[in-house]
């Protein structure tokens, strides 16, 4: 069936053209790491492009490719290349469009691994970056060098929620010849579609929404046009960071209700946002969906949803942020986002807690900032545990306890 002309969540269910031969309503594993070619002929026509059958599963494989085609349609792109892990997709997006001499400007709030690669290696090869607050355009383009060659941004970003402009900065890239990567995985192609703003590269840690039931570890890359596709695809398939079968069987199967599962865990974020805002231990809150987001606006024109992250800040910092963590009963103590279960974190004292005050700062991160990852629980069992949680908080101004 050409599921081309049909709705989002009726793709999710039939993307892909899987055609069965045998009458099997899922689409197979196909664990194999080789293909037989009919004859030395045919498997000529395979390695020159005359034909497109399958030869080894690096290079492609039926699994693996109704997942790459299911998000490619979603996200509008030209193709999909499904990775081994979100940063196996930034490695081979760095790798494919950056050369010694380049140069990229990326969000100073991006996700801190796909920095510190580009900063801490692709540096040793001769290519800089710069990292800038995108949801400031003017310093976007005061950022811009003769040999810049890509503009990345993560919107919105981890974790600090902030929200970049996506028509605009594709507008900014296309006058400076420049490509743009939008890492879309806060959003899902559910929420937001870079490419439609005129974003030419896009990718998913797949771990997250797309997946989302944290057993997964995956990313995915979709490419807005033939060319560039190509090079990216043969990028990953020289670097070797190709997905499993299995890995994306599993995803396929946890894609089928991505739409059902952003609707409910968002409609949980807004009555918690909404609720955490009041709260007198909490000093600030970033959720698009609030009025108070700065980017509230931006959020609106670019976004079907505001999506089921929150950051907000405690009163107390990191004293207040450490007893909250280790209060929580429901809501689960873990990094990653994304699945159906509330996971709930505080940089400063665990993923942050080598990370010196300087670069904290740099990157949006205080003491008391806490990031929570909204699942699809009931509402009011969420609210309740990090009431209870939030009830150990004891807020003090030099010897005085001003609150419990
Ligand atoms: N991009 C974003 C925005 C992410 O949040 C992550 C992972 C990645 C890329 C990398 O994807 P991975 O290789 O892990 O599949 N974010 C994580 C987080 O916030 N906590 O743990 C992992």
């Amino acid at each position: 069936m050409d599921t081309k002309n049909l709705k989002f969540t009726s793709k999710l269910i039939h993307g892909g053209g899987y055609k069965s031969k045998l009458g099997e309503v899922n689409v197979p594993i196909y664990q194999s790491s080789t293909f037989e070619f009919e004859s030395a002929e045919e498997g000529a026509r395979c390695f020159n492009g005359e034909s497109n059958g399958y030869i080894y599963t690096r290079l492609g494989n039926p699994t693996i490719n109704v997942l790459e085609r299911t998000v490619a349609d979603l996200e509008k792109g030209f193709g999909g290349i499904a990775t081994s892990s979100g940063m196996g997709a930034v490695s081979t997006i760095y790798m494919a469009l950056l050369s010694k001499g380049d140069h990229m400007i990326s969000s100073d709030a991006v996700y801190g691994p796909s920095r510190g690669l580009m900063e801490d290696h692709f540096s040793r090869f001769g290519v800089e970056s710069t990292y800038v607050d995108t949801s400031n355009l003017e310093e976007i383009k005061k950022a811009i060098k003769p040999n810049t060659k890509v503009l990345y941004i993560e919107t919105p970003a981890n974790p600090t929620i902030s929200i970049t402009d996506l028509k605009a900065c594709s507008e900014i890239a296309k006058k400076h010849n420049l490509l743009l990567v939008v890492d879309n995985t806060f959003s899902s192609p559910y929420l937001q579609r870079p490419i439609e703003f005129g974003a030419d590269v896009v990718f998913h840690s797949i771990t997250k929404f797309i997946n989302g039931h944290a057993d997964v570890v995956g990313g995915i890359i979709v490419v807005k046009e033939e060319a560039l596709y190509k090079k990216i695809r043969s990028m990953m398939i020289s670097m070797g960071c190709n997905m499993d079968p299995h890995q994306a069987y599993l995803v396929i199967r946890g894609l089928k209700t991505l739409s059902l599962r952003v609707e409910r865990a968002q409609e949980n974020a807004m009555k918690i946002a909404n609720w955490l805002e009041k709260h007198t231990k909490v000093e600030w809150i970033k959720y698009p969906g609030l009025k108070s987001h700065p980017q509230h606006e931006i959020a609106k024109k670019q976004m079907d949803g505001f999506g089921s992250m929150i950051s907000f800040g405690l009163k107390g910092g990191l004293e207040a942020g450490r007893v909250m963590m280790n209060n929580v009963k429901l809501a689960i103590l873990a990094v990653s986002l994304g699945g159906v279960e509330t996971l709930i974190e505080h940089p400063a004292s665990m993923t942050h807690s080598k990370v010196s005050a300087e670069d904290k700062k740099k990157a949006g991160i205080s003491d008391g900032l806490v990031r929570l990852a909204v699942g699809i629980e009931d509402v009011e069992d969420i609210i309740a545990d990090l009431e209870q949680a939030l009830s150990k908080v004891k807020l003090w101004i030099k010897d005085w306890k001003i609150e419990d």
